[in-house]
């Protein structure tokens, strides 16, 4: 069977009425596999968005469902009361046997959505109001999950964004170079080792845990398409106890730049300070309130280091024989990393200017 044939089959272990038509690949993820599923009710089209949960990657998925199904709840929950809830948090599909996911024959895990209709996911940022929605929606989403009752959420990837194990990750790639491919990234891997002080920036300021996102790419938030809200924030594999700036960071390592994360053409990689901007001031509409100042001190730092981290991620899976995320091309992770470099090093030439701007919008 196909992919796509294993996507149509696992559909017809959820609570989908209708009859099963299609299931096309979706998204532009590295991790799970996303399809948009339709299916025939009584000559009306409807549509899913069905997901294989990748399980080397998330070791525990019934755990990380439990995590995705009481934020979805809780979030739900708190917004009931305004138009168009339906649309601005994810709603998942039990399975006929009423689980949260299903497993199929061959060990793999399945889960479905709703479809959020009229809405969609950008991969590269247009304007400054786009920006704007992105970060106040995940600046939402932040706020409305400080009051999830307690249990603390499971870890789905423990230590995720603990950047000093990503580089001694990296160091270890480096000194064993398996694929035998340190000779091709020389001058990312000197870049790497030159910024090694970056990575505790975070862990040692002594930040409040939080709920947070952990991965929140701009095309992680979908954008109302007639009004260009950022609607609700979607992909919650990695919604786990985290520290707040590392969630605004992501937003600058992907929403300040006008080119894709694999760009090969770096004179085009620049952060763009309106975008920048932007950010702070859709992040601080909804966040503003409940941040500390010490964490709206390191929204530029956070920036910085998120995009260190992501590349010596990139370029340790280069070094690795590309093993962890999804290529389309022999150099991929490469391209990816020296994208990410590049980046920081146009946040370096604005680090002071970036600042002023925080410190006088952080009141
Ligand atoms: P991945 O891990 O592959 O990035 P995502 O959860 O981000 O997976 O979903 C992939 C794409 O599918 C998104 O970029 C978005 O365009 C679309 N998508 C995800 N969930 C929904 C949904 N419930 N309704 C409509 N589109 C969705
Ligand atoms: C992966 O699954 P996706 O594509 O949204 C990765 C993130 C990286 C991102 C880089 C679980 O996210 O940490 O920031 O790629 N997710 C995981 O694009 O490793
Ligand atoms: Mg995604």
């Amino acid at each position: 069977m196909s992919k796509q044939q294993d996507a149509l089959a696992a559909s017809g272990y959820f609570q989908i009425t209708g009859t099963l038509v299609s299931a096309v690949p979706y998204g532009s993820g590295h991790i799970n596999d996303s399809y948009c599923v339709t299916a025939d009710r009584a000559g009306t089209s409807m549509r899913y968005l069905i997901q294989r949960i990748n399980h080397s990657v998330f070791k525990d998925p019934p755990a990380l469902m439990q995590n995705i199904q009481r934020v979805t709840a809780h979030i739900a929950q708190s917004i009931a009361h305004l138009p168009d809830h339906d649309r601005r948090v994810l709603t998942l599909i039990p399975a006929k046997d009423g689980q949260v996911f299903h497993r199929d024959e061959q060990g793999n895990y399945w889960r479905a959505y709703r479809f959020i209709q009229n809405a969609r996911t950008f991969d590269a940022v247009e304007s400054t109001a786009q920006a704007f929605q992105a970060a106040r929606a995940f600046g939402r989403f932040q706020q409305q999950l400080a009051t999830l009752p307690p249990p603390r959420l499971h870890d789905t990837i423990p230590g995720f964004h603990h950047t000093p194990s990503r580089f001694a990750t990296f160091q270890q790639a480096v000194a064993a170079d398996v694929a035998n491919r340190t000779q091709y990234a020389k001058p990312e891997i000197a870049f790497a080792l030159a910024h090694e002080s970056i990575t505790t920036a975070l862990l040692g300021a002594n930040l409040p845990e939080r709920v947070t996102h952990n991965d929140t790419k701009f095309n992680n938030v979908l954008l109302d398409d007639a009004t260009g809200e950022g609607i609700c924030v979607i992909d919650l594999d990695t919604v786990m106890p985290g520290l707040a700036p590392y969630d605004f960071g992501d937003m600058v390592r992907t929403t300040t730049s006008p080119t894709l994360e694999d760009e090969r053409d770096l004179s085009r990689v620049t952060m763009q300070f309106p975008m920048f901007e932007a950010l702070v001031r859709g992040y601080l509409s909804a966040a503003g309130d409940f941040l500390t100042r010490a964490e709206k001190q390191l929204l530029v730092t956070a920036g910085k280091l998120i995009t260190f981290e992501i590349g010596i991620r990139f370029l340790t899976d280069f070094l690795t024989g590309d093993t962890y995320y999804k290529i389309h091309r022999p150099s991929h992770n490469i391209d990816r990393c020296r994208t990410q470099f590049r980046l920081i090093e146009s946040i370096e030439q604005q680090e002071e200017h970036m600042q002023r701007l925080v410190e006088s919008l952080a009141v």
